[in-house]
């Protein structure tokens, strides 16, 4: 790929600078749209030119920090050299980066945790503050000004029309057979005037192919040509298997209980190993004309288009490893009907996500016995990447699955503990619960039954005898009440391994 400009604008081929001078153009305390998503989309070179600034600040005893705010998690040339250098003040919503964990769990930047449909209107409501620079990629400009998507949406619509500024790059890497696959809706509207979203199957096209920009605004194009950075996913393990396995059983009972239909619903998956290795199970199993209205494509998602039995997929972006993207760039022509990427405002929508019915499968750190979910902090205090789009999904899907493993470092850890160290799915957002041991459907369970269920079902055997102790001495402690605790020993599982290294 390469070759002509992509920049066909007169006005904007007028704005065409190096990186570096786009970078010096934001200011120290600038809040910044950045454009990227899993992986996919995100700036390329402005991010890491501002980094250089930033060291280059920092060595003449000046500080200089901005505002960070993406789609979701992006790469090592954005959030990592920000985050190197301890360029960022606020960073939000969904990240996923080592040196910014680090910082964040230093107490050196600042991180707000925000479901990834919340993030466009809470910008639009003014809760977020000012937004001033947007530096989004786009893989071309047409003659008229309108910009054509990356390979990940995300915000960009919002920070394009939010930001003060707009720095755009335009990646000559990407695929110019992407133009045609996006779908951005322009009619979300503010409450009290909002109109439903006329989304009603999946493969629903309801908004334009580009974005619309006012041209003034354009402070800079930068014209790059590097590849989408992604890491490969490690073959499926026996627990990611085994855990595949109770789905894949438990949908097929749920059609043959007349619950869901033959095809399914529209399903939508997390990032991550397990997820992957549901959906490569998906792929071998018995289900036939699948649909997915979810946030990410992964490699699993890719190879169900491939092989014919996932007809129509939704998101908001690819989130591939690099040998899934070559497949997919070497026959996007192929794919380019399968497909349709949005915003993740539209994404992750609850009205959509409701009224398609989705099944949810999403990924977490524990569970308590009574079905609370925590996805995003280790022992309570540490973050590990944030909610992302789980908790869109959990809360209005027609059944929403959390996995994991039951067991986490080397059997240390139990990730099915007496009381969650933080919640993000309350119990009322949780309907079955899978680890490698079992499938616990905690449908139509009061909590005491739930708890006997998730414990036989979901524990290890290391630390199933110990569940139920708890449990049972807390039924005996205050009989009849309905949710029973042992209050000074529910949090004593993590306290043990903060002091001691095992549960
Ligand atoms: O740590 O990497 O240091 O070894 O957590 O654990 O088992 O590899 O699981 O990659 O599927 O991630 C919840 C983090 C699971 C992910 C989470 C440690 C474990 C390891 C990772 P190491 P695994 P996964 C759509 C949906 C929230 C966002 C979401 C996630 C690391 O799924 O971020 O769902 N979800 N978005 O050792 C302490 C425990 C632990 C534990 C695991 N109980 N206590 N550490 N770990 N269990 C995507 C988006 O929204 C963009």
């Amino acid at each position: 790929m390469g070759g002509a400009s992509r920049v066909l604008n007169p006005a904007l081929r007028g704005k065409i600078m190096s990186a570096g001078e786009a970078a010096s153009l934001i200011p120290s305390g600038a809040n910044v749209g950045m454009s990227g998503f899993t992986g996919a989309g995100y700036p390329k070179e402005v991010p890491t030119e501002l980094a250089k600034r930033i060291m280059d600040a920092n060595l003449h005893g000046r500080k200089f920090k901005i505002g960070v705010w993406t789609g979701a998690s992006t790469a090592p040339e954005l959030d990592g050299a920000l985050a190197m250098v301890d360029g960022v003040e606020m960073r939000l919503p969904y990240q996923s980066d080592p040196t910014c964990r680090k910082r964040i769990n230093a107490g050196e930047m600042e991180y707000i945790d925000i479901h990834l449909s919340h993030v466009a209107q809470f910008v639009w409501f003014g809760f977020l503050g000012k937004l001033d620079v947007a530096v989004v990629e786009v893989s071309g400009i047409l003659e008229d000004g309108r910009l054509i998507p990356s390979s990940s949406i995300g915000n960009n619509k919002t920070w394009l029309e939010q930001a003060d500024q707009i720095i755009l790059e335009v990646n000559s890497w990407q695929n110019p057979l992407l133009e045609g696959m996006h779908d951005i809706y322009y009619g979300t509207g503010l409450p009290p005037n909002r109109q439903p979203i006329p989304l009603v199957r999946t493969g629903d096209r309801i908004g334009e192919a580009y974005f619309k920009i006012d041209p003034n605004k354009v402070i800079a194009v930068v014209e790059t040509n590097s590849p989408d950075r992604n890491s490969a996913f490690s073959a499926p393990d026996q627990n990611s298997r085994k855990i595949a396995g109770h789905i894949l059983e438990f949908l097929e009972h749920e059609v043959k209980k007349g619950r869901l239909p033959k095809d399914l619903l529209p399903l939508q998956s997390g990032v991550g190993n397990i997820a992957n290795a549901v959906l490569a199970g998906l792929n071998d199993g018995p289900f036939e004309n699948l649909s997915a209205y979810t946030e990410v494509l992964q490699d699993g998602m890719l190879e169900m288009i491939k092989s014919g039995k996932l007809c129509q997929a939704s998101a908001t972006a690819f989130s591939l490893s690099p040998s899934a993207l070559s497949d997919l760039n070497a026959d996007l022509a192929r794919f380019k009907d399968s497909i349709i990427l949005r915003p993740q405002e539209i994404s992750n929508h609850p009205e959509v996500i409701r009224r398609l019915g989705v099944i949810a499968m999403n990924g977490m750190i524990e569970a308590d016995i009574y079905g609370n979910v925590n996805s995003t902090h280790v022992m309570g205090s540490q973050i590990m990447n944030g909610i992302g789009g789980s908790g869109d999904f959990a809360r209005n899907a027609y059944i929403s699955i959390f996995m994991t493993p039951s067991q986490a470092r080397n059997g240390q850890i139990s990730c099915i503990v007496p009381m969650v160290s933080h919640v993000d799915h309350t119990e009322h957002d949780v309907q079955i619960m899978v680890t490698e041991q079992g499938l616990a459907d905690l449908r139509g369970l009061s909590p005491k039954q739930r708890a006997k269920v998730v414990i036989e079902n979901c524990a290890h055997p290391n630390f199933k005898p110990l569940l139920m102790d708890y449990h049972k001495r807390s039924l005996n402690l205050s009989p009849g009440k309905q949710t029973p605790h042992l209050l000074d020993e529910a949090l004593s599982w993590h306290q043990n391994y903060l002091r001691q290294g095992a549960m």
